[in-house]
């Protein structure tokens, strides 16, 4: 039996997972969410009434958290690629920097998109101005750190780097990856070109009309 995945292909972080699938061509199911099919919603919040996606099922147990998803798939269902390294130090390094794309970039990113998605008299624009300044730290931080770097922990492609395709490809759209952050926008593009990542792009192409803010004319 192949492992399910309930996912959106504009979720971002079903993205995430489904870069790390597509990495190590892992054969898997697709509960799609959408109105098309409200039943696999439905069965989503019953295993997991905090009601986010991606989550995976298999063998009948719930597998939530896009990190730990992968994680799963690594110890269960192993391909050519090792998305965490063996060695501790490196797999730190990786699990790091996983927490900083998820913390710091893609909850912020979040954070703005889900307030434009608000009733105007509920929107919180001090707490849209403290994501966009997160945003900003960490594109200086991150710009930085990618100087000489082609892949975010390591030499190879990682969990690090499914977290940050779709954060930064998201990020881009909702707070741009000005041109003084040159080595993020190189990195961005790296990920975009990766097999893995711009096939999750194209198969979420027909939903980006949905972006609330108004998905730009690129990509
Ligand atoms: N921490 C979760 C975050 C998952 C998440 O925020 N998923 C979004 C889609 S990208 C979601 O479930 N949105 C539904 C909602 O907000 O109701 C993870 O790493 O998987």
């Amino acid at each position: 039996m192949r492992p399910i995945l309930y996912s959106h292909p504009f979720s971002s972080y079903c993205q995430k997972v489904l870069a790390a699938l597509y990495e190590n061509g892992t054969e898997f199911d697709t509960r799609m969410l959408g109105p098309e099919d409200p039943s696999a919603y439905e069965e989503l919040c019953k295993l997991w009434p905090v009601k986010r996606f991606p989550m995976l099922v298999d063998k009948g147990k719930p597998v939530f958290e896009a990190t730990i998803i992968i994680e799963y798939l690594q110890v269960h269902y192993p391909g050519p690629l090792k998305l965490i390294p063996d060695d501790p130090d490196q797999a730190i390094e990786v699990r790091m920097l996983d927490r900083v794309f998820d913390n710091y970039i893609s909850t912020p990113q979040q954070k703005v998109v889900f307030n434009a998605l608000r009733p105007e008299d509920k929107r919180d624009p001090y707490g849209v101005e403290e994501a966009l300044n997160m945003l900003d730290a960490a594109y200086g931080w991150l710009d930085q750190r990618m100087a000489n770097r082609e892949w975010a922990a390591g030499d190879t492609f990682s969990l690090a780097d499914c977290a940050a395709a779709p954060s930064l490809f998201y990020a881009d759209w909702t707070h741009e990856i000005g041109e003084r952050f040159a080595n993020v926008r190189a990195y961005r593009s790296r990920l975009l070109a990766r097999p893995s990542f711009a096939r999750a792009v194209d198969e979420a192409r027909p939903y980006r009309p949905f972006f609330p803010l108004g998905a730009p004319d690129r990509d």
